[in-house]
């Protein structure tokens, strides 16, 4: 009787412990599940902006001497595109791993190939989404539209030791990139940088040194903010004076500069190679004394302007009230929108504090029309939004926590505060460039918050970083400014906001660094 109950009691207890250890398994394994979303900096994973899905699996792939590059589209024009994305991947690791990939047109990916396909793609990937699965035979890459697999190369170099990133021959290494499977899209479809080339010009091979760095961070916009009152930077061929003497300084008195038009059309075709779209701004009715300078009949006395090499702000003004005014801004218009590809253009509209705000509202209103009429889409700073002729057509980029006026008209925005988006703001009070008024921007400010928390969500077109020049005079003081903190922004821009943290993120660029290094950006180390 008593060894039978005991004998019960244990057969209770052992089938109380094979429950248990049944459900702490399906636990586990739909945890795993639920986990693919929140991969940690765990298996060298430290891609930025963090994909949607990492999944690692066992083993690896080497990129060899013998390894190809196959690719195919659905058409033949595709196919053309998509070769293009393979010389580039090819050019990214030539360097390094000596390496010279033949690119081959093949509907399938032979052993020890790296396959690029718009084939089986599909629309919900969007244009920017991809698929990557790395097994120890191949990799194939897939994508909807060829702009996804350049998103999808920029990953793809990140899972290779950061010495790929190295301009001279690299010995003794083994390129391999580990196994695993990744499916990614972007979280929001403008992900910008801004330049402003008025206040210190940059050549244009600092404007492309710039688009390439970007470009890796998956960045898919770069405005140029091309007229300042120090200085108007683009070619107008109807009012060469605009160059000839707005172009001739810059902050501080330097000898300035400008793009002419082929110059800018060089900019536009590099950025397009690498899916990236140069908007660019003009900007009306203030920060306009290089204009003012060109021209005498833009001022009431029909005089010129002097030129201006200090920086201050809100000081000059269009005429809002005279028609040549306008018809001076439909010929740029004309002209710029002949040699940008963009679909949008911007039109500044800031600080206008030497434009009664009656004539504000009327100005911006007249030059929005303009540019809808030759096809475009207006942008414009805030207080944009708060002119009653303004309407859901124009997009509000907002530097200021104000956009009432943006929300109640159903407008698109483009979030850049300042004190968290400010490129030239200071990281720490010992930075030697950049300024402070909109605050400190450290690292973890740069990305610790989310677009939400300034706009609702169905009207965030997306985010952009500007980076004002008055203090920026080259290219090492634009890298230490722009980076590391254009990571943070990338990053807001591209992953669900469910799925990034401060704590795991830092890990993640903390091995970023290396390739910064690599690549030969002046990166602020904190
Ligand atoms: C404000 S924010 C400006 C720029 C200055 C910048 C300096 C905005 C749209 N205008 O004119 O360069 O501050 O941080």
């Amino acid at each position: 009787m008593k060894i039978k109950e005991i004998d019960k009691r244990y057969k209770f207890i052992i089938f109380l412990f094979i429950i248990s250890l049944i459900s702490s398994l399906v636990i586990f394994f739909y945890n795993k599940e639920e986990n693919k979303l929140t991969v940690t900096a765990e298996n060298d994973y430290i891609i930025v902006p963090k994909p949607l899905l990492y999944k690692p699996e066992k083993g690896e792939f080497i990129i060899k001497e013998d390894s190809s590059i196959y690719i195919a589209g659905n058409s033949e024009e595709e196919t053309e595109e998509i070769s293009k994305i393979a010389e580039y991947f090819k050019g990214k690791i030539m360097p390094a791993t000596g390496f010279d990939l033949p690119i081959i047109k093949l509907q399938e990916a032979p052993e020890g190939s790296i396959y690029l396909t718009t084939i089986g793609g599909t629309e919900d990937m969007g244009n920017e989404g991809y698929q990557i699965i790395i097994s120890p035979e191949n990799i194939k890459i897939t994508a909807y539209k060829p702009e996804g697999l350049f998103r999808a190369i920029q990953t793809l170099r990140q899972m290779l030791p950061p010495d790929i990133e190295k301009d001279t021959l690299v010995s003794n290494i083994k390129w391999s990139i580990a196994s695993s499977r990744i499916e990614d899209k972007p979280e929001y479809e403008y992900r910008g940088l801004m330049l402003d080339v008025a206040r210190h010009f940059f050549t244009v091979d600092e404007i492309k040194r710039q688009i390439e760095n970007a470009a890796q961070y998956k960045i898919n916009k770069l405005h140029l903010h091309l007229s300042d009152d120090q200085g108007w930077r683009l070619e107008i061929k109807k009012w060469p004076d605009l160059t000839n003497i707005g172009a001739s300084t810059e902050v501080g008195g330097g000898p300035g500069g400008f793009y002419s038009q082929e110059d800018f059309i060089d900019i536009v075709n590099f950025a397009k190679e690498r899916y990236i779209e140069i908007i660019p701004e003009f900007d009306m009715p203030g920060h306009s004394n290089a204009a003012l300078a060109s021209y005498g009949f833009l001022n009431p006395d029909g005089q010129r302007k002097d030129l201006y090499t200090g920086t201050e702000v809100g000081f000059s003004s269009f005429r809002t009230d005279d028609e040549k005014t306008y018809e001076f801004i439909e010929d740029i218009i004309k002209e710029l929108s002949a040699i940008s590809p963009s679909k949008y253009i911007h039109i500044g509209g800031d600080e206008a504090e030497a434009t009664p705000k009656e004539g504000y509202d009327y100005f911006v209103g007249r030059v929005a029309k303009i540019v809808q009429k030759y096809g475009k889409i207006p942008i414009g700073w805030d207080p944009i939004d708060t002119s009653p002729e303004i309407d859901s057509s124009v997009i509000l980029q907002n530097w200021r926590d104000t956009n009432a006026a943006a929300r109640e008209k159903r407008m698109k925005i483009i979030i850049s505060i300042a004190g968290k988006s400010y490129l030239d703001m200071k990281y720490d009070e010992n930075s030697s460039y950049g300024l402070d008024w909109a605050g400190l921007i450290p690292i973890e400010t740069s990305y610790s918050w989310d677009l939400t928390d300034y706009a609702p969500k169905e009207l965030i077109l997306g985010i952009e970083a500007p980076l004002w020049t008055e203090t920026i005079e080259d290219g090492i003081a634009m890298d230490y400014m722009i980076y590391p903190r254009l990571l943070s922004y990338a990053e807001i821009g591209w992953t669900p906001k469910e799925v990034r943290n401060w704590t795991e993120y830092k890990i993640r660029l903390e091995k970023q660094k290396e390739r910064l290094a690599n690549q030969q950006i002046n990166y602020y180390n904190e």
